[in-house]
């Protein structure tokens, strides 16, 4: 089954909205596969946003995700991964639709209160750096609710 990355960033954690976060990706029928609250050092994040290491903006979002702790979590599903940037909205949060996490929760891109895989690949990719030790294999007894 598919699985995503998902942090909530430091202004998600210290704005009170993990248990509204998590809430969301629960009642749309994910499994939370892993979960932990941690602070990470420069390097991790950058390494975790590399990719966008050319950009004007890198050194502010590395101040950024380093300011304070995170939740980082796996969550998995069908179409897990572009499902769940549905849940949380567009990266800019004036462009996110209302009933959206950002578009609900955040006005300003530098402080979007939450990540989200952009790819299947990406998930994997960011899922064995946050999670080296693996997640946690266990299956909802609620399934044959959610699918057919
Ligand atoms: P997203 O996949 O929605 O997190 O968006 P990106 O990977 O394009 O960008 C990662 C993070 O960089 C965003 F969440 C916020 C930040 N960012 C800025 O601060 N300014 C920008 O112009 C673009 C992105």
């Amino acid at each position: 089954m598919e699985q995503t990355f998902i942090m909530i960033k430091p202004d998600g954690v210290q704005r009170g909205l993990i248990g509204e976060i998590i809430s969301r990706f629960e009642k749309k029928g994910f499994s939370l596969k892993g979960l932990k609250l941690m602070s990470v050092e420069r390097a991790f994040a950058e390494k975790h946003y590399e990719d966008l290491s050319a950009k004007p903006f890198f050194g502010g979002l590395v101040e950024y995700i380093i300011s304070g702790p995170v939740v980082a979590m796996v969550w998995e599903g069908k179409g897990v991964v572009a499902t769940g940037r549905k849940l949380i909205g567009a990266t800019n949060p004036l462009a996110s639709e209302p009933g959206t996490i950002r578009g609900d929760f955040a006005i300003d891109i530098g402080r979007n209160v939450i990540h989200g895989s952009d790819s299947v690949e990406s998930a994997a990719k960011e899922i064995a750096l946050w999670f080296p030790d693996g997640t946690v294999n266990w299956q909802s007894t609620v399934h044959p609710w959610i699918y057919e």
